[in-house]
């Protein structure tokens, strides 16, 4: 397995749209376990590829205490089943080191995904999951947390994160 450089904010190629996975091969796999060593060696509880700049509708999350529950979604959409229930969340991402952002989110959803495989599933998430799942779709999607805040605030983060 191979730790994979994760890309920072205000990187362009943060703000790409992911393509849909239509090969599920051995590369496929190779990826998911690359960024599993990726995320776990950065202390995050999930990652989608765009921050390994790749371009691929692929997320891993580990939410779990003792780290040792790993999750891969492949193509994962999500639909709001209770447009009324929200969630706060003190939200951190590994594409912007050091910042911390109060954001809240639909707490009610039904996941939609494929497994390495290709075999589909869907599953109604809790708790951390299902924000972490939001953050990691908004990221194939070409958003980031700092996209929920106020342009003053984020611009302060982009010029203190630009080197
Ligand atoms: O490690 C991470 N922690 C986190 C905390 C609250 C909500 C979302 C996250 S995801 C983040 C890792 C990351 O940047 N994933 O894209
Ligand atoms: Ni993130």
């Amino acid at each position: 397995m191979t730790v994979l450089n994760i890309l920072t904010f205000p990187d362009p190629r943060l703000r790409k749209v992911a393509a849909p996975v239509i090969k599920f091969d051995k590369s496929l796999k190779k990826l998911t376990e690359d960024m599993l060593e990726t995320m776990y060696q950065g202390n995050g509880i999930g990652l989608a590829a765009t921050q390994v700049n790749v371009h691929k509708r692929v997320i891993v999350i580990d939410v779990s205490d003792d780290r040792t529950d790993p999750k891969i979604f492949i193509n994962p959409e999500f639909e709001i089943k209770d447009n009324k229930s929200l969630f706060s969340f003190s939200e951190g991402c590994l594409s912007i080191p050091g910042y911390n952002e109060e954001i809240t989110r639909p707490d009610k959803i039904l996941l939609k995904w494929q497994d390495v495989n290709g075999k589909f599933h869907e599953e109604e998430p809790e708790g951390i999951l299902t924000v972490c799942i939001q953050h990691e779709i908004d990221h194939l999607e070409g958003k980031l947390m700092v996209d929920y805040i106020s342009s003053l605030k984020r611009e302060r983060i982009r010029s203190k994160l630009r080197k």
